[in-house]
């Protein structure tokens, strides 16, 4: 059988728990051969970002062609894409393959409040990305910033998703997450709602949650999985991670990309 393939293009954070490190993990966790683009060089651990480094756009480009005409991708996955350069390149350079399970997460902000994306990108982001996508990840904060609505419940993340699916993305789940209570999450697609609950732990090893729960997304969709299926898989995925997660280092740790291999 062939070997489903994804993409991520993100930026790397040194500790290992989000971003590039987090996406290739759960990749392979999956089956899925991952390769790389990397658009930010964050300096990083479980307490905090002490530093950025955006990747000039040519060489995003560049990293962009050299993958997708050799070894191609089934799916692909965009995370930090800190200014409006950068989006911009990605969306120009991707076009021509047009790359049909393009999976958007928005990211904006770390685990630790260091920005991941300057203020004056959204307006690109929503402009030229969020028209490409298949399916749009924002937790609540992001999908916040990209309607202006406040959510404080399901009822205001279902509206949030179907603004957004309004906006251009094919679909949209936002991530409960950050809401009290149950871990509840929300697929809007074809004009249907899909809402997953889990109970919630009690652990602050909880780094790299967003990144490898749409990274799971990424690997269903590789291996063939229609969007429900994509879903629940990912949310069964991310709930185990954070279950068996272990404590790195002094602050947030990270999620267990491998509980399904070694506990
Ligand atoms: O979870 C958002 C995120 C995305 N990308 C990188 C990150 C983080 C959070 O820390 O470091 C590189």
């Amino acid at each position: 059988m062939k070997r489903p393939r994804a993409l991520t293009i993100a930026g790397s954070d040194s500790g290992g728990g989000a971003g590039i490190q987090a996406d290739l993990k759960t990749f392979a966790a999956h089956g899925v051969y991952g390769s790389s683009v990397i658009t930010s060089i964050t300096a990083q651990n479980t307490i905090g970002v002490s530093g950025t480094q955006d990747i000039d756009p040519g060489i995003i480009s560049l990293q962009i062609e050299a993958v997708l005409t050799d070894i191609g991708a089934d799916s692909i996955k965009t995370g930090m894409l800190s200014n409006p350069d950068i989006v911009r390149t990605v969306v120009s350079t991707l076009k021509p393959f047009q790359i049909k399970k393009l999976v958007v997460d928005p990211v904006m902000i770390s685990k630790s409040g260091h920005s991941l994306l300057s203020p004056n990108a959204v307006k690109t982001v929503v402009d030229q990305l969020l028209p490409c996508a298949f399916v749009l990840t924002p937790n609540i904060p992001e999908a916040e910033a990209l309607t202006g609505l406040k959510i404080a419940d399901l009822e205001g993340m279902k509206t949030a998703a179907r603004l957004l699916a309004s906006m251009g993305p094919r679909s949209v789940i936002v991530k409960g997450g950050h809401l009290r209570g149950e871990a509840v999450d929300v697929l809007y697609w074809k004009k249907e709602f899909l809402v997953l609950r889990t109970g919630r732990f009690n652990t602050k090893n909880t780094h790299g949650t967003g990144c490898t729960f749409s990274a799971a997304i990424t690997s269903y969709l590789a291996r063939g999985s229609d969007l429900p299926s994509a879903f629940r898989g990912a949310k069964r995925y991310i709930t185990s991670a954070i279950k068996k997660s272990y404590s790195i280092g002094k602050g947030h740790g990270p999620v267990n990309h491998f509980h399904r291999f070694r506990a």
